[in-house]
């Protein structure tokens, strides 16, 4: 039986945690139970490691409290969010696995968790954000949702659907609710996390499109880059380039990381997913980890060159598309 409302938590101490790298949705959902558990439970929001750049002007925006790399000492109940498996939470998923108290779970990734026992977890992977399923939660709670936990709910919505480039008529039905309850135009909610880029990342987008190989294996352009960092950033500025699928990633230490992107249009016409055809039979291959979402997704290994992992995703992807046509197809490079 998964979690059915937030009443296990009420009277105690918990720390809600998001995963490392800390997004919109993620900070957000932590946000939106902060605010409405509010004398029902005692809350803290805890950050593993950073926070992305969205949410760090989302917090500024909406004076949201948290505190990164918390102690999970004098907490007795942990309640995770938008994350499913331990190494998400980067140095924190070692502490996850020793901490003696609680544990809670609400994320919209892959059903395959690996934190919380299934009545303490409440996962939907066909949820566009978590902070959707953090708005049903507290319904069925019948919990008083204040309207700034209607905008952190909205701004989960609107971050993790790509401004609605993955939406469907039930997105647009609880956005419409949501906003109704934020009091505040669509305008507004996205000025609350909007950020203008880095000057580094907007190099590494440009360094990405100089320094990548071009592949076609049947109809599909796949772009692949070697990039020191803002990996997930460079394989979508790839894609808005003219790529279907990109990915991008480095070697650091030895240790590899790819992230992957694709346009969704071209990807739902050929039944392509980033997480399930790419980089589960990745991690499968190589080791290390491999998830995410079809649209976004990525791989934590090991190596000394993020080289074999590279053109391994794009045998991946070649290999998706012969077994469709039932023939191999060969892996054309553009140079
Ligand atoms: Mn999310």
């Amino acid at each position: 039986m998964p979690l059915k409302s937030f009443s296990p938590l009420y009277g105690r101490r918990i720390l809600i945690l998001t995963h490392a790298g800390c997004d919109v949705d993620a900070l957000s959902s932590a946000a939106a139970i902060h605010f409405s558990l509010k004398g029902k439970a005692r809350t803290i929001i805890g950050i593993p490691e950073h926070m992305n750049n969205s949410s760090a002007a989302f917090a500024k925006n909406l004076k949201l409290p948290f505190t990164v790399n918390p102690s999970l000492d004098g907490f007795d109940a942990l309640l995770c969010v938008d994350f499913g498996r331990a190494v998400m939470a980067g140095s924190y998923g070692d502490k996850l696995d020793s901490f003696r108290g609680e544990k809670f779970l609400i994320d919209h990734h892959s059903a395959r968790q690996d934190i919380a026992p299934q009545k303490n977890a409440l996962v939907k992977s066909n949820a566009i954000s978590t902070t959707e399923i953090v708005h049903d939660l507290l319904k069925a709670s019948k919990v008083k949702i204040q309207s700034r936990a209607y905008l952190c709910i909205a701004a989960g919505i609107i971050s993790d659907s790509s401004s609605f480039m993955v939406a469907d008529h039930e997105t647009f039905s609880i956005m419409a609710e949501v906003m109704r309850g934020a009091k505040a135009s669509y305008a507004q909610i996205v000025s609350l996390f909007s950020v203008e880029r880095d000057l580094s990342e907007k190099v590494a987008c440009l360094k990405a499109c100089r320094r990548c190989r071009i592949f076609r294996s049947g109809d599909a352009v796949v772009a692949v880059a070697d990039i020191g960092a803002f990996e997930a950033d460079a394989a979508g500025a790839l894609v808005r380039v003219g790529a279907d699928i990109a990915f991008c990633g480095y070697s650091d230490k030895g240790s590899v990381r790819v992230s992957g992107r694709l346009n969704n249009a071209w990807a739902k016409r050929n039944g392509i997913g980033l997480a399930k055809d790419v980089f589960a039979p990745l991690a499968k291959e190589l080791g290390g980890e491999g998830g995410g979402h079809a649209g976004a997704a990525g791989y934590n290994g090991k190596g000394e060159s993020v080289e074999p992992a590279l053109l391994k995703c794009v045998g991946l992807v070649n290999g998706f598309f012969s077994k469709k046509a039932g023939n191999a197809s060969q892996v054309k490079e553009y140079s």
